[in-house]
């Protein structure tokens, strides 16, 4: 049998970089084709195939497609909820026309499985905020949190209507030292990690008690790996799947880097992101995840907090 043939298509990003050189330890540099717009990781073209590819182009995403004989993808290629709230229309429609984009070519391919991530941005205002539940009210206030559950919606309706195996996960925070984030309301939590080794102080842009789920990015690379090897009949929701890992506050993670570094100081001045943030659970009941196919975190704040100290300072050396 002909191994499975990988796009990962907005490779650049935070999440991509290192789900992109995951994917390639596992099934061979040549079978992960790395795509974005531009190379902005030189490591990427370095370890394996590379190309330009803008989702909302559909012909040169065939053409990719039938020039590597594609049977998977993961498509990553978004704008997250702070700058998609500086530019609403476009990030409607990278977010939701690139997903169709993709989910209309593995139809027409029949393409073996495809990965989409969606967010904890999919919650609003009106949603429990503890242990919201898999299943529960959802009034997105930003653009990318209703890009994101139109998103899921289309994605149920290709596995119903089309049988398109397409597997998703509502992504907490990541957080990860490798990559700088790209415009996301929980970006505070890598920003201050980068901070405290400098010997700087650092201004928050959320206020001290604004409570988020969170996931190192280990975690959320073993979380994607372990959905995407399921067995179909193991993946039961379709949507996609509340995953946590543990949550905290901009005073509780200064305070974990504080027990490293005790000089460390914090300070608070909350813009725009507040709102954003407000409107998001403050903890998630990943159940589902954990029954269906056998979710479980590793990382918690503080084991976090220690391995990103040790690997950053090594890295900053
Ligand atoms: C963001 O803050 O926009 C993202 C997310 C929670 O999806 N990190």
């Amino acid at each position: 049998m002909q191994p499975d043939k990988i796009l990962v298509i907005g490779a650049c990003g935070q999440l991509g970089t290192e789900l992109t050189l995951a994917l390639r330890e596992i099934y061979g540099s040549s079978n992960v084709i790395a795509s974005d717009l531009q190379c902005r990781v030189p490591l990427l073209s370095q370890t394996g195939p590379f190309e330009k590819l803008d989702v909302l182009e559909t012909q040169r995403l065939a053409a990719i497609i039938n020039k590597h004989q594609i049977t998977q993808i993961y498509h990553l290629a978004a704008m997250l909820s702070a700058t998609g709230e500086q530019n609403p229309k476009f990030a409607w429609k990278l977010n939701v026309n690139g997903l169709l984009n993709v989910l209309d070519i593995a139809q027409e391919k029949k393409l073996h499985k495809i990965f989409w991530p969606s967010s904890i941005a999919v919650f609003g205002p009106h949603t429990p905020s503890e242990q919201t539940p898999q299943f529960t009210t959802m009034d997105p206030n930003t653009v990318y949190g209703i890009s994101k559950l139109a998103g899921e919606r289309w994605c149920e309706y290709y596995f119903e209507k089309y049988g398109v195996d397409v597997r998703s996960l509502r992504y907490p925070g990541l957080i990860s030292y490798k990559t700088p984030p790209g415009g996301g309301t929980t970006d505070y939590a890598i920003d201050i990690y980068h901070k405290a080794l400098e010997g700087a102080p650092f201004e928050c842009f959320l206020a001290e008690d604004t409570y988020l789920p969170m996931m190192y990015m280990p975690d959320a690379i073993k979380a994607t790996l372990q959905i995407m090897d399921a067995p179909s009949t193991e993946i039961k929701i379709r949507s996609s799947y509340n995953v946590g890992a543990f949550s905290f506050s901009p005073k509780e993670i200064a305070k974990s880097i504080q027990s490293n570094i005790p000089a460390f100081r914090i300070t608070y001045k909350p813009d725009f992101r507040q709102q954003i943030a407000d409107s998001w659970p403050d903890t998630i009941d990943d159940t589902a995840a954990r029954t269906d196919w056998h979710w479980n975190p590793e990382y918690t704040l503080q084991t976090m907090t220690i391995d990103i100290l040790l690997n950053l300072k090594k890295l900053k050396a």
